[in-house]
């Protein structure tokens, strides 16, 4: 029996890896479904080749241009973001992979589950801004989130037999990005393309800018709380900076278990997809002796502003962590577009939390307009002060 694959984000690194992956075990998995944000010729080039009952196109300036490349096939060809939510939910699916860039991932993850799909999260945003709703919505429907981010992967496969009311603490591990030991002033010119070079991970630039201000790990730290159950003092950054290690859990009896490899998605990826058996892979094995020693250091949060910032969404939770996702997301996309320096992210961020203050037990809706309320604080920030 073969799982029917949705892959929500096909064309991104994490969607063109789930497919590498799904080609090495044709006979475990097929894919049903195929969704892209705008890379319409990657996404056409990838339904012709993989043959989809369903590929949608979010962005619908590029339906024409997929519906005729894929005429010939027997696909159907959808548009628009509630498409991509949509097509989580049709019988022909029975398990989705999320690997949607940012906020966009919520509502088609909250759709799946509520839908009783099993489902592997690449994302982490949905749930930092609505780990509470998700989490009960899954526990409601009985359905297990499988990480595929490579530390909750880790810690989930740490945590495989055990009782997760023993957890005493986890260890997120952290490269450190391409900044790791700069000082705060050091940060202070740095150019998009040196954010963009990670020594160790290749991946997309939203994840990748957010690694540089370390943001990706502080969002890591609220994710292990809603996956995990864990409260903000249960949760530790580490930097190790061979990212071989990639995450470790800690139990009540001191005991600490890790999970080791080399730095590669496709592995949490091909653990998401075939979990909860594990399957071979042939992928390139980790030596000893191209390692000599791992290094540990505690992160610097007074230099990654990002990380503090994201501490403080964690502890303080609320409509914080929403505040916090949505203007980064604002400000990462201004530094890439160079309207706004590396450490204008932060400050951007900080003024956005300020400014709409506090809130706690929030529905559905009332994070939506968090975010749409955050985004817009956040530009007239960046568009008014730099
Ligand atoms: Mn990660």
């Amino acid at each position: 029996m073969s799982k029917n694959i949705a892959i929500l984000g096909s064309t991104g690194s994490i969607g063109k890896q789930t497919i590498e992956v799904v080609e090495q075990n044709p006979d475990l998995f097929r894919i049903v479904v195929l969704t892209a944000n705008r890379n319409f010729n990657l996404l056409i080039e990838q339904a012709q080749k993989i043959k989809p009952k369903y590929v949608v196109i979010a962005d619908n300036k590029h339906y024409n241009d997929v519906k005729k490349a894929l005429n010939c096939f027997d696909i159907e060809v959808l548009y628009g973001d509630e498409n991509v939510a949509n097509v989580t939910v049709l019988n022909e699916v029975d398990f989705v992979l999320v690997a949607l860039v940012g906020y966009s991932a919520l509502i088609p993850t909250i759709k799946a589950i509520e839908n009783k799909k099993n489902i592997a999260l690449a994302n982490k945003e949905a749930l930092v801004v609505a780990g509470d709703i998700i989490t009960k919505i899954a526990q409601k429907n009985n359905i297990k989130l499988l990480p595929v981010d490579s530390e909750h992967s880790a810690i989930f496969q740490c945590l495989s037999g055990e009782d997760y009311s023993q957890i005493e603490k986890i260890y997120l591990t952290a490269s450190g990005g391409p900044f790791r030991g700069y000082s705060y002033n050091q940060l202070e010119n740095v150019t998009v393309k040196q954010a963009l070079k990670h020594p160790n991970w290749s991946m997309g630039s939203k994840i990748t800018i957010d690694s540089a201000t370390m943001m990706n790990k502080g969002l890591e730290m609220i994710e292990a709380k809603w996956l995990f159950d864990l409260k903000p003092e249960q949760i530790q950054v580490i930097v190790h900076k061979q990212s071989i290690i990639h995450s470790i859990v800690q139990f009540i009896d001191g005991s600490m278990k890790a999970q080791m490899g080399l730095p590669d998605m496709k592995l949490p990826i091909q653990y998401a997809l075939a979990y909860p058996q594990r399957i071979y892979s042939p992928f390139k094995r980790f030596s000893f002796l191209d390692y000599s020693q791992f290094d540990f250091q505690l992160p610097d949060f007074e230099v990654f502003k990002c990380l503090s910032l994201a501490e403080y969404a964690l502890i303080k939770g609320g409509n914080i962590p929403c505040i916090l996702n949505a203007a980064n997301e604002v400000a990462v996309d201004a530094f890439l577009n160079e309207k706004i320096k590396f450490l204008q992210i932060p400050q951007t961020i900080e003024n956005t939390i300020e400014k709409i203050g506090f809130k706690d037990n929030l529905n559905l809706e009332e994070y939506i307009l968090t975010d749409k309320e955050s985004r817009i604080v956040a530009s007239e920030f960046i568009n008014t002060k730099f």
